[in-house]
């Protein structure tokens, strides 16, 4: 079966996990994705983290699947040649160096739109346009920038990162979107454009609902849906509100049985107002349906703590998986709380791809999180991630390189 972006020629100049994760969805998408490494080195992820000594950590494995490795040291005039027919060979070239060093390397937008005006140049970098616009940035410090660390956490504690990626790999989305778009203008432009896409504006376009909130705030001083109501006062700016859901429908985490030892013995309950009635059937206390305190979604907003007291207590009875079962026969909205190696061994996310078993050859096999995305037309083939270099004769060759030129550049270091 065909691929959706088959044909699509990318040039990956990303490095870390915001931009190759950009590129692997396009490489999953199926694009002929070009990663150029720093000779002899390569992407540093490649010996981070590492959890077997001299392989690959899984940290580059499973963000570089269904790509190929060329190195080229860039900084000299020959790889700089090698680049410039790269540069005329590609659709897109994608990066996210720090600010600045493309230029350094002597490739500005206005050099690559001149060697190939149909190239779209997408980069990822910290910040937009602005006084941080040189800052250097990783994942938290996008969190903490974007309004997501100053909205997260508990009233009483200090603010929190969160382990979703939304930083790095929330913009590589955000940048794989970026670049289709230019890609479909291309055709009928047929010019090529740049696409930003700032770790701080996608973490902050994720945390659309807080401004939402910021602004609610502001109007009415205060934020009902909020665990700080009724019983504390509001500041001038969005609180953290733990894990209450803060929208329309309330909802909490609440403790299932076996909570004292297993520290995921939780599930995500949500008082849809549709299925109130259901709610308090299931928890014994059918008073509540007809009850003036409790009968609409406004009255209950006043008595939100002491009704998911009162439901944990059933939810306490039982497990995160009875729980599920039982409220899922009422429609009721909620979700266990899952382990990392509850989803490792889920069967349902094996069966649809998303969590896929790779076979590397000095690895051996692992886990990878495979595409998310499905396309009925264009199923995803995980494929391993290159070794350092492993396609730079077969990417030269192509480029027009003849062996013996090969052999020069590998002889002076270039490759
Ligand atoms: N050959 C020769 N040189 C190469 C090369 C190659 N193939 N590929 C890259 N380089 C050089 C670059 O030209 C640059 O050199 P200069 O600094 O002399 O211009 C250098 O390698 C890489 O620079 P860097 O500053 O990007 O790398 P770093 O490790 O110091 O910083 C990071 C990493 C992530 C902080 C920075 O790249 C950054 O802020 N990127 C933008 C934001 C981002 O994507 N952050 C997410 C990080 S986690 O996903």
């Amino acid at each position: 079966m065909s691929k959706a972006l088959e044909g699509y020629r990318i040039l990956d100049f990303t490095h870390v996990q915001s931009g190759p994760t950009c590129t692997q969805l396009l490489a999953w998408f199926g694009a002929d994705v070009i990663k150029v490494e720093k000779a002899g080195e390569g992407d540093a992820t490649r010996a981070q983290l590492r959890d077997i000594p001299g392989v690959d950590s899984l940290y580059f494995t499973m963000l570089n699947h269904n790509k190929r490795s060329i190195c080229v040291d860039t900084k000299t005039a020959q790889g700089k040649e090698v680049l410039e027919r790269l540069i005329r060979h590609c659709d897109v070239l994608v990066e996210n160096f720090a600010p600045g060093a493309l230029d350094r390397m002597g490739f500005s937008w206005e050099r690559i739109h001149e060697l190939n005006p149909r190239m779209v140049v997408a980069s990822v970098k910290g910040f937009g346009p602005g006084p941080y616009a040189d800052c250097k940035v990783y994942e938290n410090v996008a969190q903490c920038a974007g309004g997501a660390a100053s909205t997260t956490g508990f009233d009483d504690g200090p603010p929190m990162v969160t382990g979703a990626q939304i930083g790095d790999s929330g913009t590589g989305l955000h940048l794989a979107l970026g670049i289709l778009a230019a890609l479909l203008q291309r055709q009928n432009t047929g010019r090529g454009q740049k696409v930003l896409a700032p770790m701080q504006d996608a973490v902050l376009n994720l945390c659309r609902v807080k401004l939402r909130d910021q602004q609610r705030l502001e109007r009415n001083h205060v934020l009902k849906e909020y665990p700080q109501y009724p019983d504390s006062r509001f500041g001038s700016s969005v609180p953290r509100a733990g894990n209450a859901s803060g929208g329309g429908q309330p909802g909490s985490i609440l403790k299932c049985k076996g909570w004292e030892t297993d520290p995921n013995a939780y599930i995500y309950f949500i008082t849809q107002a549709a299925v109130w009635p259901a709610v308090c059937r299931v928890i014994g206390e059918e008073g509540w349906i007809t009850d003036g305190a409790y009968a609409t979604p406004e009255a209950r907003l006043l008595h939100l703590k002491p009704i998911f007291a009162r439901i944990e207590q059933w939810t306490m009875t039982k497990t995160k998986f009875e729980a599920m079962e039982i409220l899922n026969e009422y429609d009721i909205p909620c979700g266990p709380i899952l382990s990392m190696q509850e989803i490792a061994h889920e069967p349902a996310l094996r069966a649809s791809g998303t969590v896929v078993e790779v076979d590397h050859p000095v690895r051996g096999k692992y886990l990878t999180v495979g595409n998310p995305i499905k396309l009925s037309d264009s199923p995803t083939e995980v494929r391993r991630s290159p070794l350092l270099g492993e396609h730079t004769d077969e990417v030269l060759t192509q480029l027009g390189y003849g062996p013996e030129q090969i052999d020069a550049l590998r002889a002076q270091r270039v490759i």
